[in-house]
């Protein structure tokens, strides 16, 4: 088995399970309920979806649509799609059934897998859209996918993609209020993952504390995809438990997550230098990590957090050093306040709206090119045409300069975007439900500051003459409609919207007069 592998080195998972250690009854999976998964185990159930996968005959290039909640199933159930060969796309537990009914069409996945929970209203939903098998999976092993994979073959072998072969779409940027699937192939994320392998300097023993959720590039990609290719053990939270993250530290050497999980290890006592000196490595990204929290873990912890820049359309594409390296005095520092510098193989480059590169230290949009760009997104060749240049560069959406030391700053975004606890809120999809609303006028979602998500939205609401607008009834039912993080954590209703000489509203004075809501 081993040695054929090496041939499908182009398949994602044929190059995941060529790390896998020699002996596959080593424990590759410990998981905060007490369950124990070995390499073994990762090999043989992904082998087992595959074919179940395989005998439903689906078409090429099928996608697979999964939302449930995270288990070590669902990770399987993710290698499995990409060892057959098919398109894996995961979604947000939190969507309700307006947003899945928008991926489901617009992606038109062949199989879905939901949470048994949910099956009633996604299956309707999936059938609809034309959808051939829905199957459940629960996150304590139950359900229809698990049912009827065990019956299937552990013997698989994974299919010979090609590089540029379809593998994931990711969803995200909807900053015209509708996401756009970023598609992945085999190659962007093989080349990511062999690349910052080295880069952060994985190494034989490393064991990582997964705590995000696997429904987004950061722990469905940089996270389970590090771990794997570097043969490594991981500690799997099903939900960030800041004191049991803590509490693991002894026992693991990695650990990935968004700014909001290293605010709240902060706010544990029981972090401090001696919790946290098994460690090898804390890296951030999704969002900004605040300066602030940046210095205040060095201080605690004595270690200096690596915090990396990515995106879903580009997987991870700058990054802070890992070792202090003499050959570059000035390049070996892990520098709070930057995204360290562009990854081996991507191309960076800041530019004015006119096209112009710009030169050190001047602010610009940020574009990259490179093996972990992608390619575009699903089945909507405008949108793809726009957020590239003609000489192939992506743009980010991304406000930021290279400083005279080569680091990257992110100082702000072109793209109406609010990162809430690491998750995108788009202020177009949130302001179209607003404003359906009766009595509705007009509405503006402004991202401000705030302690724990770092961002929030506040919606600013404006009636038509003589309507009488409730602010809890307008996030009440915004609540039953939408995902629980794109909830306004406040409403207002104001006379009127600042607006500049061409009538648009000037969302930076908003910022401004509401930037203290939250503040402690
Ligand atoms: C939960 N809530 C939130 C958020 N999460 N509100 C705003 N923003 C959030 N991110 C609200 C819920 O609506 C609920 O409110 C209440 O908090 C409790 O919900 P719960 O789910 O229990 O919250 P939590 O467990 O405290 O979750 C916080 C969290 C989670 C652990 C920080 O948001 C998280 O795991 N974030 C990680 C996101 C991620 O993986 N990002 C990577 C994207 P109510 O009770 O009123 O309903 S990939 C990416 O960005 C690129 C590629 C990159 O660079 O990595
Ligand atoms: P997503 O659309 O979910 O892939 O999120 C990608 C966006 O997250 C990027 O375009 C940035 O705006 C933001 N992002 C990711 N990492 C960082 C970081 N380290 N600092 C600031 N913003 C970041």
């Amino acid at each position: 088995m081993h040695k054929n592998l090496k041939t499908g080195i182009h398949n994602l998972y044929a190059a995941l399970r060529a790390a896998f250690p020699e002996d596959l009854s080593a424990i590759a999976v410990e998981t905060d309920n007490g369950l124990s998964y070995s390499w073994a185990d990762i090999e043989q159930a992904s082998a087992k979806m595959a074919n179940l996968l395989v005998s439903l005959k689906l078409p090429a290039g099928a996608r697979v649509a999964v939302q449930v909640e995270k288990s070590v199933e669902a990770m399987m159930l993710y290698l499995a799609t990409i060892r057959a060969g098919y398109v894996f796309l995961p979604l947000n537990t939190a969507y309700q059934s307006a947003e899945i009914e928008y991926f489901i069409g617009n992606a038109e996945p062949a199989v879905v897998v939901c949470s048994p929970k949910n099956f009633g209203w996604v299956s309707k939903i999936a059938f609809k859209a034309g959808t051939q098998s829905v199957f459940t999976l629960g996150d304590d092993r139950s359900g229809s996918l698990l049912e009827r994979a065990v019956h299937c073959s552990d013997q698989h072998m994974p299919v010979q993609s090609a590089a540029d072969d379809l593998a994931a779409i990711l969803y995200t940027s909807g900053t015209t209020g509708r996401s756009k699937g970023a598609m992945l192939t085999h190659g962007n994320m093989l080349s990511n993952a062999q690349m910052l392998k080295d880069y952060w300097g994985w190494q034989k023993g490393d064991v990582l504390i997964h705590a995000l959720p696997i429904f987004h590039v950061h722990g469905l990609f940089v996270a389970i995809h590090g771990a794997l290719i570097n043969g490594s053990k991981m500690i799997w939270m099903a939900k960030f438990d800041p004191k049991l993250a803590v509490q693991k530290m002894a026992e693991a050497t990695v650990f990935m997550g968004v700014p909001t999980l290293y605010v709240r290890m902060l706010a544990e006592p029981d972090l401090t230098k001696e919790t946290a000196k098994h460690m090898r490595l804390f890296i951030a990204g999704s969002a900004p990590l605040l300066l602030e929290t940046f210095n205040e873990w060095k201080e605690r912890t004595g270690q200096t957090i690596l915090e990396r820049y990515g995106m879903s359309e580009t997987v991870m594409l700058t990054s802070n050093p890992y070792t202090a390296d003499a050959r570059y005095a000035n390049q070996s520092e892990r520098r709070g306040g930057t995204v360290g510098f562009p990854l081996p193989g991507v191309s960076l480059r800041v530019q004015d709206d006119s096209g112009e590169s710009l030169p050190t230290g001047e602010i610009g949009g940020i574009q990259l090119k490179g093996p972990n760009m992608s390619s575009g997104y699903w089945r909507m060749p405008e949108k793809t045409a726009e957020e590239f240049t003609s000489d192939g560069f992506f743009k980010t959406g991304d406000v930021g300069k290279i400083d005279e030391r080569g680091y990257v700053h992110i100082v702000g975004r072109s793209k109406d975007l609010i990162i809430s606890g690491g998750y995108n809120v788009y202020p177009a999809e949130i302001e179209g439900y607003i404003n359906e609303l009766p009595g509705v006028a007009e509405s503006a979602l402004i991202g401000v500051p705030h302690p724990d998500f770092g961002e929030v939205g506040i919606a600013v609401v404006i009636s038509k003459p003589g309507a009488a607008l409730n602010a809890d009834g307008i996030l009440a039912d915004l609540k039953s409609k939408l995902a629980n993080f794109k909830i306004p954590k406040r409403c207002v209703v104001v006379p009127e919207l600042p607006r500049n000489t061409m009538g648009k509203v000037q969302k930076n004075l908003l910022r401004d007069q509401y930037k203290a809501t939250f503040a402690v």
